[in-house]
């Protein structure tokens, strides 16, 4: 049987990573494959942000770097709204360097991302030394990392051989699982797709952002997690009742899938 027919709470049962296990139970818990990409500019917004929204996503997604007043409270800050609303961080830093730097990347610097971020991702451009760098900072604090197989914006390159190299790299490196991307990828073992770019509205923005909708990635192709931003939080939206709605359809989207 595929694991795009198993219900997300017998994966994470089955599921080796402690991360992995983890998401699988609060998606189960609250009925949702929803993360909020809370693509704000300050700490006051991004914790009002996340408070309102937090009962309704598995998975808050951050851009940290974007945080004009970021400290070391805002961590701090977004840890007790993970416990209060059981969510899990996901910092989308992209890394894309050699092993050596990632590795002082994802542990030092300002953010010492892998102190609070349960996921983060990376590309896989510089070769395999990306994701051992990165798991030698990652492992021992029981994190997990997904790969950047696939992107969401318009005439992206990540297609073809270099999707497949990303999905050979991650079946044999147990620090990664799982994907961004538009699909389910491989069977080889329960690797996890995270999907950007969902909307229920628009097509796309001005700069090359495409939307699809839960039920095209979730039920049609197979991916776990939909990721959404301005869907959300934009312009005159309500962020409650849009994560709600997203919620909705995103868990409607996987019952489909299940019970087709
Ligand atoms: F890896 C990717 C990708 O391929 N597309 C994306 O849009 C990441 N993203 C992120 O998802 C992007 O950096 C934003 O944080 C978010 C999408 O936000 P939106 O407001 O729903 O378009």
């Amino acid at each position: 049987v595929s694991y795009s027919q198993m219900t997300y709470a017998q994966r994470g049962k089955q599921h080796t990573n402690p991360v992995a296990q983890e998401l699988f139970a609060i998606m189960e818990r609250k009925r949702s494959n929803l993360s909020l990409a809370a693509d704000v500019a300050t700490k006051a917004e991004l914790l009002a942000l996340a408070d309102k929204v937090g009962p309704y996503i598995c998975v808050l997604k951050t851009h940290i770097d974007v945080i004009s007043d970021f400290d070391a409270d805002l961590v701090a800050q977004l840890q007790v709204l993970a416990s209060k609303h059981d969510f899990l961080l996901f910092e989308d830093r992209k890394f894309a360097d050699i092993g050596n730097t990632v590795k002082l990347q994802y542990g030092g610097g300002i953010y010492r991302i892998a102190d609070w971020a349960h996921i983060t991702n990376c590309h896989v451009i510089p070769g395999e030394g990306i994701i051992q760098g990165l798991a030698e900072v990652g492992i021992p604090k029981g994190r997990g990392l997904l790969l950047l197989a696939e992107m969401s914006s318009k005439g992206m390159l990540a297609t073809g051989a270099y999707t497949d190299k990303n999905i050979e790299m991650a079946v044999r490196n147990d620090f990664v699982i799982g994907f961004i991307g538009s699909r389910r990828f491989t069977e080889e073992r329960d690797l996890i797709t995270m999907t950007p770019g969902v909307g229920l509205h628009a097509a796309g923005d001005a700069l090359g952002q495409q939307y699809r909708t839960p039920e095209m990635i979730v039920t049609e192709n197979g991916s776990d997690v939909i990721i959404v931003g301005r869907g959300i939080y934009g312009p005159g939206k309500d962020p409650v009742t849009e994560a709600q709605r997203y919620r909705d359809a995103g868990w409607a989207a996987y019952e489909k899938r299940l019970f087709v």
